[in-house]
């Protein structure tokens, strides 16, 4: 069995009932278990054009799937709940990226591990730290070090129920 970290976020369609049944959706995957989910939070949107404000949340599984087999559960969740892949970085109701798989490091065309971005982004960040403030990334780098230069960018914490 894995940890994994999860990100989630939407910025369309009620992005809070997003992020609750994209949940409650994961504790259905099989050989993997729904441990916690961070706060919500609400954050000001990264990418092209105008964009509604995104609602993000880290959450931690337990795993005994492989990386891929895991993405592809998360693909189908994605599916389901709407999401369309077009523009890069564009709106969309449901996204949930891999950030950590234990201290695996992946690196395939599909799947990046750990989540290439993940470094610059406070939103992935600050509710990692909620649930996993000593994890180390593979390479070594702790989470402070990482937040210490991560670029600022508007973020602040809504009770789950009220995003
Ligand atoms: N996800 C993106 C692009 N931009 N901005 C915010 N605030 N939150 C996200 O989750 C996000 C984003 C691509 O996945
Ligand atoms: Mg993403
Ligand atoms: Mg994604």
């Amino acid at each position: 069995m894995e940890t994994v970290y999860i990100g989630l976020g939407s910025n369309l369609a009620e992005p809070g009932k997003q992020l609750r049944s994209a949940l409650s959706a994961m504790e259905q995957i099989p050989s993997t278990e729904l441990l916690e989910c961070s706060s919500f939070y609400r954050s000001a949107p990264i990418g092209p054009g105008e964009q509604p404000d995104y609602i993000n949340a880290v959450a931690a599984l337990k795993t005994a799937l492989a990386p891929l087999a895991l993405l592809e559960q998360l693909q189908s969740i994605e599916q389901s709940h709407g999401r369309e892949r077009s523009i890069r970085w564009g709106a969309r109701t449901l996204d949930l990226d891999i950030l950590l798989f234990g201290q695996t490091q992946i690196d395939e065309p599909r799947l990046q591990v750990p989540h290439p971005r993940m470094a610059e982004r406070n939103f992935v960040l600050l509710p990692l730290a909620e649930l996993a403030p000593e994890v180390t990334l593979p390479g070594a780098d702790t989470l402070p070090a990482l937040l210490q230069r991560c670029p600022e960018n508007r973020l602040e914490k809504v009770g789950s129920t009220e995003a």
